[in-house]
């Protein structure tokens, strides 16, 4: 089963719309205000499609978040069933500070497809290969970073690797440093750090560190048309996460996950430019009009591409 080529533009139109709704809020210093109008635009969209739309990632559990809660229905309810992870406004920072890199970002695939990912921290890996045993979460950062120099013929200093900038990380980047690899430090928002890898005009090579959990499925399912490698493992902190964890039906807490464990089957996923950043440009106005930059791919069919999409408000 595949899902549907039809589905791509109004998939395309639900971040891009999001997107727009967002971008009033751009550079106001409010990121509840910024992220409630992607919420809004994204739920009122989805819900005008003909799926049978389930929401696994979202903005929460139900007592936490009212609207695009993990498992919310959304759709017609006329049509395939479909699995959406969703991620409104991710840099939320970025939206409200007017900086470089927010998005608005949508994954989809057909029901039980997509990892149903807790509200935790996830141990991450992604890079630019497409063969397993190369890059690992279980090897240190000196032998991921061999291998990788093995397998793209290249040397330490050629290779750029992009961590996102925490104390938690101080490992990983003093040995990166000893290494002699290029950093390309990102302040937040790893999807994009995560999907960097999957074309050479972004000049990276290996993305690795902690992140969240739902932004790592939502990267996966990215990569996984883009044919490059990803692996994540959840960290759970408290006894609330590992509850929440086992409710979702995780037993193995400390399981490492491949990217086909996390998005199976066939996919879509879109990422629109709120702000401009590495991976998108973001909206540009012209005469009332907004033009927006996404990010698709579509696994079946192969398709990664940059869709520019006019918005009228
Ligand atoms: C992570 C990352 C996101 O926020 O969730 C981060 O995955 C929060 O991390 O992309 P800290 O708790 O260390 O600040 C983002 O960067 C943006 O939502």
């Amino acid at each position: 089963m595949t899902i549907e080529q039809k589905f791509i533009d109004q998939f395309v139109n639900v971040t891009s719309k999001a997107a727009v709704a967002s971008y009033s809020y751009v550079g106001k210093k409010d990121k509840i205000a910024a992220d409630k109008a992607a919420v809004d635009s994204i739920r009122n969209d989805l819900n005008q499609i003909d799926i049978k739309g389930k929401i696994v990632i979202g903005e929460g559990e139900l007592d936490e978040a009212p609207m695009l809660y993990i498992g919310e229905k959304v759709g017609t309810n006329n049509g395939p069933e479909i699995d959406i992870a969703v991620d409104p406004l991710e840099g939320t920072n970025f939206a409200a500070n007017n900086l470089p890199g927010a998005l608005s970002v949508i994954a989809i695939a057909e029901k039980n497809n997509l990892f149903h990912a807790p509200e935790t921290y996830m141990e991450k890996i992604s890079a630019k290969v497409n063969e397993k045993g190369v890059v690992d979460l279980d090897y240190s950062t000196r032998e991921n970073i061999f291998n990788l120099c093995e397998y793209l013929n290249k040397k330490p200093e050629s290779i750029t690797a992009c961590v996102m900038d925490r104390p938690r990380h101080k490992d990983i980047i003093d040995e990166l440093n000893i290494l002699g690899v290029k950093i390309k430090l990102i302040t937040d928002g790893d999807v994009s750090g995560a999907l960097l890898v999957s074309d050479d005009k972004y000049g990276v090579d290996i993305f690795l560190g902690i992140g969240g959990g739902p932004e790592g499925v939502l990267a996966s399912a990215a990569l996984d048309t883009f044919e490059c490698s990803f692996q994540g493992r959840f960290l759970f902190h408290t006894e609330e996460d590992k509850r929440r964890a086992n409710k979702m039906g995780i037993t193995n807490l400390s399981k490492k996950y491949e990217l086909d464990e996390i998005v199976k089957g066939d996919s879509i996923f879109c990422a629109t430019g709120i702000t401009s950043g590495d991976l998108v440009s973001g909206i540009i106005t012209e005469n009332n009009k907004f033009i927006t930059e996404t990010l698709v791919t579509h696994k079946s069919t192969g398709l990664k591409k940059i869709i520019k999409k006019v918005v009228n408000r």
